[in-house]
């Protein structure tokens, strides 16, 4: 089934930044949507994409991110 995972993600500075790690987030097999938050520095994915994809991906693009419970 779908799932919303929660992620925290370091070095976002400014909307550039989010742009991008929203797009390596998206770009993921699996990912129905994405969406970051700047102030809080953590994203919310919906879809079926495991975690170790979407923390792959976060490392891929530049920045770095954990898994929240
Ligand atoms: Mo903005 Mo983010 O100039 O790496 S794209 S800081």
């Amino acid at each position: 089934p779908a799932r919303t995972t929660e992620l925290a993600i370091e070095g976002m500075t400014c909307a550039s930044c989010v742009g991008r790690v929203e797009r390596a987030l998206k770009a993921v097999p699996g990912v129905s949507e994405a969406s970051v938050n700047l102030a809080t520095e953590r994203a919310t994915v919906r879809g079926v994409a495991p975690v170790e994809h979407l923390l792959a991906a976060l490392e891929k693009a530049g920045y770095p991110g954990r898994a929240i419970d």
